[in-house]
């Protein structure tokens, strides 16, 4: 190309290019012309002293020309390709140093985070370290006095307080006082600030208090045997129809110890944190820093009858949790997780400390929904209150998110007797049932996302699996609930016309005998694909049945429902189910996405069809679903999920979720317990299987729509 243009133009424009190749190349291409031709370009590169015969020859032949010229080409093509090389080179280096940077970035950031948690740990406990570890010999943890054995027998070995092992005068096992002491460094209080009042206070507070009974707080088990209590046992509430069976208790004691083991590796190596990452032996927070492992875990424990581990828990609540952390923390996750389990640990203990402590998360949570229309903004730091809505919504709300907070913010004002968390609670449904007729989507079923600012739709998807899923289950269950009372039928008049509509236009047969599925809706579409978090649908039929017009029909796709959860799991060669199946012609195949994070829903809905019909082949689809769990979930430093189920043994992912302890593990034990623990006429659990109380009620801002549906 530079050939053809004018001469001198060109020489010039060899000389730049030359000029800059040699600083890379360290080749000069004027110089090899020069050299060729004997000389020089004369002027034209300000060189002096070249011969006259020289110069005349290259300005009057032609061939001498061309040739020098040819020859620079071939230099420079030859140094364009070198110089194309050490390009890339460079630029494979200067990526490579972008990604060290970011690792290292990465790094950093790690460090001050262990730093800055250290810190709140040693804050956090300092109050133990200072005046509890001192007086270890004096207290339960040390002398054994008043503390249950963990390995007492559960709740329903006895059935009587008296033999329940939970007892004064049994052995202790001293094995996490040795691991506190040995771990935590005796310390120097300087003292001074309100918050080591508080703590010095407290702490001498539960000093006198434990000198009075001498007891940590733990399983009282008149709590949670016998079936229905207080509004329940006076029959003030319509029977759900339940099954009575009695325990399993080898198997029920299998899944106890897998709770035990579990536990106990969260205690060892991520005490206080949020979950543990079992390969790395370290802990993660995930929900804000809120130890959602020990909340999620409270209620478990003392079904389970796992005190020592209860009472431990119990203590780190009082001392260790508080809510001024500035992390992002998800107003759902922290819902369902941690006030509801407060509540759930409060309505099985009577300790009010839960209150307390309930009370004042939902004061730090509150600043998410002061929004236009009263539907909460899901992200918030609670810290400083700040809240926004998460990315993955699109500047929406999320339907499951708004929608899975209404009995958690109930029962507190219920036991608190303030009314403001149920009347913010109530408010968005209301808000919601205003315009859900909007929605593009079947009449009845609801969008996964509305503006929290303007209250419109932004989305035309509907699902019961991820983001829409626990909306519909709260619609029922804060009816039953609340007693499942006249007043109340509002609630369930939602309920039950969502519920017409996804069975007429979203739930299937599958190609297996009696198997069902329940499709997603997009754009206008139905989706032939189930969720594993859509498992859940059966449960949730079954617990709205009794009472339902449709019961009958409930029951039948119930059951077909959680067969097909079953197969989940045993069309893999791992025995774990995937996140996901499609469904062709009826036919189930292992979805886009092959891992599983050791969820509960198919247990769930085999937990509700067990409690229902007491028909044993449950008992034996959960036996077989636990111990494929155990096979892959098990190892020696923790409960893993796995990255595939397609692969036997599959590569394991690093994380105990804190749902496995709170739901996976629950609904299995209490699938081999006798009927009455737990009994469903008298509690509810909510969507993170923290069990709530029914209290019957006569009231609510969402009543009946006298104008009706049509
Ligand atoms: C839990 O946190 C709850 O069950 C929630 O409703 C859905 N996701 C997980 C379990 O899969």
């Amino acid at each position: 190309m530079a050939l053809r243009t004018s001469r001198k133009h060109h020489i010039m424009f060899i000389g730049n290019a030359s000029g800059s190749s040699d600083i890379r190349s360290g080749v000069n291409h004027v110089d090899k012309v020069r050299e060729g031709i004997g000389g020089g370009f004369g002027d034209s590169f300000g060189s002096r002293g070249v011969s006259e015969g020289v110069l005349e020859r290259w300005n009057t032949d032609p061939n001498t020309q061309i040739e020098s010229l040819q020859t620079i080409k071939t230099e420079i093509a030859a140094d364009t390709a070198r110089l194309a090389v050490e390009f890339e080179t460079l630029q494979t280096i200067k990526t490579e140093i972008a990604a060290d940077t970011a690792r290292l970035a990465v790094e950093v950031q790690q460090l001050s985070q262990a730093v800055q948690e250290t810190a709140q740990l040693v804050r956090d406990f300092l109050p133990e370290i200072i005046f509890r570890i001192p007086s270890v010999p004096t207290t339960a943890f040390a002398t054994g006095q008043g503390i249950g054995d963990d390995r007492s027998g559960s709740v329903e070995d006895s059935g009587t307080v008296e033999d329940s092992g939970t007892v004064e005068g049994q052995p202790r096992s001293t094995e996490r006082s040795e691991q506190r002491q040995a771990r935590v460094p005796h310390q120097h209080h300087q003292g001074g600030d309100s918050s080591w009042d508080t703590a010095r206070a407290n702490y001498q507070q539960e000093q006198q208090q434990s000198r009075g009974d001498g007891l940590f707080p733990r399983p009282s088990l008149d709590m949670v045997t016998g079936a229905g209590g207080d509004d329940a046992r006076q029959f003030k509430v319509p029977s759900g129809g339940w099954a009575t069976v009695s325990a399993d208790p080898d198997r029920r004691e299998a899944v106890k110890d897998a709770m035990r083991d579990s536990y106990d590796k969260y205690e060892t190596f991520a005490m206080g944190y949020d979950e543990l990452q079992p390969l790395t032996k370290r802990g993660k927070n995930t929900f804000g820093g809120l130890g959602a492992t020990i909340i999620d875990s409270l209620d478990t424990l003392w079904i389970m009858g796992l005190s020592d581990q209860y009472s431990r828990a119990r203590n780190w609540v009082a001392s260790g949790l508080h809510f001024n952390r500035n992390y992002e923390a998800s107003v759902f996750e922290t819902t369902i997780r941690i006030v509801g389990g407060l509540v759930a640990a409060y309505d099985l203990s009577g300790d009010t400390m839960y209150l307390e402590k309930c009370t004042d998360l939902t004061n730090h949570l509150k600043p998410a929904f002061q929004t236009s229309t009263g539907i909460p903004l899901n992200q918030i730091n609670l810290a400083s209150g700040k809240a926004r809505s998460p990315r993955d919504a699109r500047g929406g709300a999320t339907l499951a998110e708004f929608g899975t907070l209404q009995m958690e913010f109930i029962a507190l004002s219920q036991r608190t007797g303030d009314p403001q968390w149920q009347i913010m609670a109530e408010k968005i449904v209301e808000k919601v049932r205003d315009v859900k007729y909007k929605a593009d989507v079947p009449r009845g079923l609801y969008p996964l996302f509305i503006s929290p600012h303007t209250g419109r739709w932004t989305s035309s998807k509907v699902s019961f699996g991820a983001m829409g899923d626990s909306w519909y289950e709260y619609l029922l269950k804060v009816w039953v609930v609340g007693g499942r009372t006249p007043a109340m039928q509002g609630w369930h008049d939602e309920w039950e016309e969502s519920m017409q509509v996804m069975i007429k236009k979203l739930v299937f047969d599958g190609a297996e005998e009696g198997t069902m599925y329940v499709a997603e809706y997009v754009n206008r579409k139905v989706i032939h694909k189930m969720d594993h978090l859509a498992c859940f649908v059966g449960g949730m039929l079954v617990l709205g049945a009794k009472g339902s017009p449709n019961e009958q029909e409930y029951m039948r796709v119930a059951a077909g429902i959680t067969k097909t959860c079953f197969h989940m799991y045993t069309m893999t060669p791992t025995g774990i189910a995937p996140e996901l199946v499609n469904f062709r012609a009826g036919k189930m195949y292992i979805g886009g996405a092959h891992y599983n994070i050791q969820r509960p829903e198919a247990i769930e809905s085999i937990f509700y069809m067990f409690r229902k019909t007491g028909d044993p082949k449950y008992r034996d689809w959960a036996w077989e679903i636990f111990n494929s769990m155990v096979k892959q979930y098990k190892k020696p430093t923790g409960w893993v999920g796995i990255r595939d189920v397609r692969t036997n043994p599959s590569p394991p992912d690093n994380l105990m979720q804190s749902f496995f302890l709170a739901e996976t593990l629950k609904y299995l034990y209490l699938i081999f317990c006798d009927s009455d623990v737990i009994h469903l006429d008298e509690w509810v659990f909510n969507t993170e299987a923290h069990p709530i109380k029914v209290v019957i009620r006569d009231s609510t801002l969402v009543g009946r729509r006298n104008e009706g549906y049509n």
